[in-house]
């Protein structure tokens, strides 16, 4: 693998897993997998970001506010955390997003670290060029993630088997997905680069 990759993980939250209040289906199969690849990226000393959505307790993206979906991942709560099984260290730079009354935060572009710095700021600065992407959910966070780091001008890789969607309409992950294959997303199963 080139030194100029990055793994970026979405949103692997357990309100996005089976029994978390905007659960996706299977949305907890995607940790083994990802653990390989952080193993993997961090073997291989490159730099791993974690995604978590990071909401006050009110906002105008829940309905409780006017927005689309149930209460979720409130900030202090259990439903905010990481799943327990993901193997975060502390050489994982996270990105909170979300997190104003007024954001959606679909986006990784979107969130920040801890200092206010930005993803595509960061990235850049530790020179990567290809970001290689899973997590939750592959209809939004996931999907917005690739069009915007495209658009940030970055190489874009989905580990297909490393997401998982809502499906709010069957069929909306491999639409997304389509979506991002079009707009210039190479898709592989992490498989495909582990034995580097
Ligand atoms: C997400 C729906 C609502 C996501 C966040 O992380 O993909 N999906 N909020």
């Amino acid at each position: 693998m080139p030194g100029k990759d990055a793994l970026l993980i979405i949103d692997v939250q357990n309100d996005f897993c089976p029994g978390g209040a905007l659960a996706v289906a299977e949305g907890d199969r995607v940790v083994p997998v990802l653990n390989r690849c952080i193993d993997k990226f961090r073997k291989a000393n490159l730099p791993i970001f974690a995604t978590r959505d990071w909401h006050p307790e009110k906002t105008s993206h829940f309905v409780t506010g006017g927005g689309q979906w149930p209460p979720h991942c409130i900030r202090g709560t259990r439903g905010a955390e990481f799943h327990p099984d993901l193997k975060l260290g502390n050489d994982v730079v996270v990105i909170s997003g979300g997190t104003g009354p007024d954001e959606e935060g679909y986006s990784a572009f979107d969130g920040k670290d801890s200092s206010g710095a930005a993803l595509a700021d960061l990235l850049r600065g530790r020179g990567v060029e290809r970001i290689f992407m899973g997590g939750l959910a592959t209809d939004y966070c996931v999907k917005f993630s690739v069009l915007d780091g495209l658009k940030e001008g970055f190489k874009i890789v989905l580990i297909e088997d490393a997401v998982r969607g809502v499906n709010l309409q069957p069929g909306d992950s491999e639409r997304a997905i389509s979506e991002m294959v079009r707009a210039g997303a190479q898709k592989i199963k992490d498989q495909s680069f582990l034995p580097l």
